[in-house]
């Protein structure tokens, strides 16, 4: 590995200055309304400040950019919006901006030596800017110049296959859809987006069983649930507004059972900040049961489980499973039945790491319960085997005949804001044939039909020289993917890189041969277009697609909106051969919607149900009761649970989340929940494992990961003792991708295997 890369492509290894605290049992209260209001004032001043958090989420304003939580449908509060949603606006609505002058006072070296945190903190991006070949810093540029030299470099690769066109979850439906139509009338499906690093297995998972790669529950069926149960997931940080939903659901009678190798105080329990009750820190009280599982024992969790219900209902024939459901809606319950008998109880729970006798008493809760509702996110989807991890979920409902019917059904909790809209939209390298037939019906060309790049398979081909251009629709794209080294020097191979981007982070840093930034409105910005207030659309977590009409007077008059992007991209690149009217869509985004509703399901009248207050639910086979799969039935999946076996100096390690960032995006450097702060450079380690290693809390460790014979480390990272299971720890993404191999992902999707890294915890020696 060429070790001059590295200070630019990873966050420096100082550390800040680490003050540990208590770990807490609840989450939000006070103490969450205080940071919203000083991260929000304190970027946007007070006026402005005011101005977007009263339009946040609120049916005429402006969706979160934060997460893809949904909100409700009736009426709403005043507030509908959590910390961190607040956090994701104060740093969009930010008034400090970087022009041009910026970039001639500090070089791409200087930049790339400050933290993500430190870079983050920059202001917005107020102009389009260029870097030439070999020059050492960004200069400005016009819009014009800019599309004309993408266009240049389009246009001279030997194949649109050359080209790479990544998309982040932020883009709205209308700027996603123009992307990929663009992308493919240009002839490639080279579409890589977050997903591929996020809820692909979900996706897998749910389209090969199911018949839908997407979750079936709506926000009331969580009202109506009589269990719930939640893994891999942090909702305390991550969709802070679930726990609001969590609460109503406990009031209402359901059980929640969380399954996590950390106690996370948000699932713990909650202060709920819109009421009283929560602002004065009286708690409610969340988890039910809590199973502390080893990272990637939710295979064999789930399969005990299983069999503890067949078993159930063996005894009481017709009193545990819906048999009737299984009979006349699914295929394979033999099968799987004769599997499970064939596994051995205690053999599961230890591979789990939960005792017999707490999966004996999970199991019962369920036997005698119709309306599950089962959630999860990263921390199921990142291993090798997350796919059938996610079917052994649907393996339990189907068993219950939890699918299809009120208070039941699949929550894949989603990340970014339009990250499902995206996929609605076409963003996806392997699109359907039915996809891609409709798109031609209505524009009249023929689309390319081989599949393209997903994210990892981009990296590889940057790396060997197969692409040359790589085009970003958001996103931190160095800093989100694994192996951070290996796509530093594949970012570098490329002639031209290009981020749209609102802030400036470390993939502008690490770039191609030339390099051009150019900077979008965000969210809560006014678009205005031909002299007319536009509004986009984004589809949540729950399926709802919702209009979000940006309030804020936008820092620079120099930036254009992410669909105008597209068009004068697409202009300058297709110049006459195009078959579409690029300005038209331009002008007037109704114009964009209506060639949506022609072309992708669901849709119809978009123009009109998209401005009804709430927006409208896309169609969802499941909570009809249908399995569009191909044999219209729902699949049991069988699946063998193998362990990964470690050397006795290797821990499992997974890569997690603080509460001040949002992925790459680093708000500021507490992780007050885990009472962690002031620090991101640290390791989460068992007391047990810290013994056998002879490690003391505080002590300063380097990380190592040694697949494929090679070596990779991040070094100087604090060990801080916690409840985490042994054998496992846990560290912070993105300063930890650094460790994770590009060439470990899940089976089926591709995902990286970004909570399932083997790990070796060396002190360090002092330099
Ligand atoms: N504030 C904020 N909100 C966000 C984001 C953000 O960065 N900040 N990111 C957004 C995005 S893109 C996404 S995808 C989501 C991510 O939301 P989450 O999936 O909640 O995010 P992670 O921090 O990756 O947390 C995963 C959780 O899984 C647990 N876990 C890890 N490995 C395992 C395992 O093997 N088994 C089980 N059962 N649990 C495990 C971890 O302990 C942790 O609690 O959040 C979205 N919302
Ligand atoms: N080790 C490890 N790696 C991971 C994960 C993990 O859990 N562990 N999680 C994975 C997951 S779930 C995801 S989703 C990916 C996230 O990967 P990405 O989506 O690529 O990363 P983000 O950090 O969300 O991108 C932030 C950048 O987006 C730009 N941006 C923000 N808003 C807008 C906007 O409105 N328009 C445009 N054009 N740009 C905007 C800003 O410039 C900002 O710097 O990371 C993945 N990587
Ligand atoms: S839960 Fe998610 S979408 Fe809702 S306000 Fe919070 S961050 Fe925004
Ligand atoms: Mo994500």
């Amino acid at each position: 590995m060429n070790e001059e890369l590295k200070p630019a492509a990873e966050n420096p290894e100082e550390h800040t200055g680490l003050k540990k605290g208590k770990i807490r049992r609840s989450a939000a209260g006070m103490p969450a309304v205080v940071a919203s209001m000083r991260h929000v004032f304190g970027e946007a001043g007070v006026s402005r400040g005011i101005k977007a958090l009263a339009n946040l989420n609120k049916k005429d304003g402006f969706d979160c950019p934060s997460c893809a939580w949904p909100d409700p449908d009736d009426d709403r509060a005043a507030n509908e919006y959590c910390e961190n949603g607040a956090k994701a606006v104060a740093e969009e609505a930010t008034l400090k901006k970087l022009t041009a002058s910026f970039f001639a006072a500090h070089s791409v070296n200087e930049l790339a030596a400050l933290s993500d945190y430190e870079i983050g903190k920059k202001g917005r991006i107020a102009e389009p800017l260029y870097l030439s070949a070999g020059a050492t810093h960004y200069g400005a540029i016009s819009w014009e110049d800019a599309f004309k030299k993408i266009a240049g470099a389009l246009n001279t690769l030997p194949s649109p296959d050359e080209a790479i066109f990544y998309t982040s979850g932020r883009t709205s439906n209308e700027a996603a859809f123009l992307y990929q139509l663009f992308v493919r009338e240009y002839g490639t499906n080279n579409l890589p987006d977050c997903s591929n690093m996020c809820h692909e297995s979900s996706g897998v998972a749910l389209g090969e069983s199911l018949g839908i790669g997407k979750g079936s529950v709506k926000l009331e069926d969580l009202y109506e649930a009589e269990v719930i149960m939640i893994l891999g997931q942090n909702p305390g940080t991550n969709h802070p507004r679930m726990l609001t939903a969590l609460q109503k659901a406990k009031a209402n009678g359901a059980m929640i059972i969380s399954i996590n190798p950390l106690p996370e105080a948000g699932l713990m329990g909650f202060n709920n900040p819109q009421q009283l009750k929560g602002m004065l820190g009286i708690t409610t009280t969340l988890t039910d049961i809590f199973l502390q599982v080893k990272i990637n024992g939710d295979m064999a969790l789930l399969q005990a489980i299983g069999k503890l219900l067949i078993e159930a209902d063996e005894k009481q024939p017709g009193t545990v499973l819906d048999i009737d459901f299984i009979n006349n809606n699914t295929i394979g319950f033999a099968e799987l039945k004769s599997h499970l008998q064939g596994q051995r109880l205690e053999d599961l729970a230890q591979a789990s790491g939960i005792p017999v006798e707490q999966i004996r008493e999970t199991a019962y809760v369920l036997e005698s319960k119709k309306r599950i509702i089962v959630c999860w996110a990263m921390g199921l989807t990142q291993h090798k085997n997350a796919v059938d991890t996610i079917k052994e979920i649907v393996n339990v409902l189907l068993l219950k005949g939890s699918i299809g019917k009120r208070g039941a059904g699949t929550l894949p909790v989603r990340g970014h804001s339009n990250v499902q809209g995206d996929r609605t939209m076409g963003i996806y390298e392997k699109p359907s044939t039915a996809f891609l037939k409709s798109l031609e019906n209505n524009f009249g060309f023929t689309l390319p039909a081989h599949h393209g790049y997903d994210t990892v398979q981009s990296i590889s081909a940057m790396h060997d020289g197969r692409a040359k251009v790589f085009i970003a629709m958001g996103g931190n794209f160095l800093s989100a993917t694994p192996d951070t080294l290996y796509t530093a020097e594949a970012l570098m191979n490329c002639d031209l890189t290009v981020h749209v981007s609102t802030k400036l982070n470390r993939s502008h840093l690490v770039h191609g041969k030339e390099a051009l930034i150019l900077p979008c409105l965000g969210r809560s910005d006014k678009d205005i277009q031909n002299g007319k207030e536009q509004f986009v659309s984004c589809e949540n977590s729950m399926g709802v697609v919702q209009s979000s009409r940006g309030v804020l007077q936008p820092v620079s008059d120099k930036l254009l909106s992410e669909c105008a992007i597209v068009c004068r991209l697409a202009s300058a690149t297709l110049g006459s051969i195009t078959k579409v009217d690029w300005k038209k869509y331009m002008d007037d985004y109704d114009l964009i919607r209506d060639d949506i509703s022609r072309t992708i399901p669901g849709f119809s009248e978009y123009n009109r149900r998209v401005r009804e207050p709430g927006g409208f639910y896309l169609p969802n086979c499941n909570r009809e009761g249908q399995f569009n799969t191909s044999t219209s039935r729902a699949h049991f999946n069988i699946s063998t649970v193998s362990m990964l076996s470690l050397a006795d100096d290797e821990l499992l390690m997974m890569t997690i989340r603080s509460h001040d960032q949002f992925n790459t995006t680093i708000y500021g450097l507490n992780d007050r929940y885990r009472g962690i702060y002031n620090e991101r450079r640290v390791v989460l380690m068992n007391q047990k494992d810290m013994s056998q290693a002879s490690l003391k809390d505080g002590d300063v460790v380097d990380l190592f990961n040694f697949t494929d014979g090679k070596e990779r480390a991040a070094k100087n990272f604090i060990v801080v003792a916690y409840p985490i299971p042994e054998r496992c720890c846990a560290t912070y993404f993105p300063e930890a991708n650094v460790l994770v191999p590009l060439s470990s992902v899940a089976d089926k999707s591709n995902t990286p295997c970004s909570k399932q890294v083997v790990v070796k915890v060396v002190r360090s020696t002092p330099q």
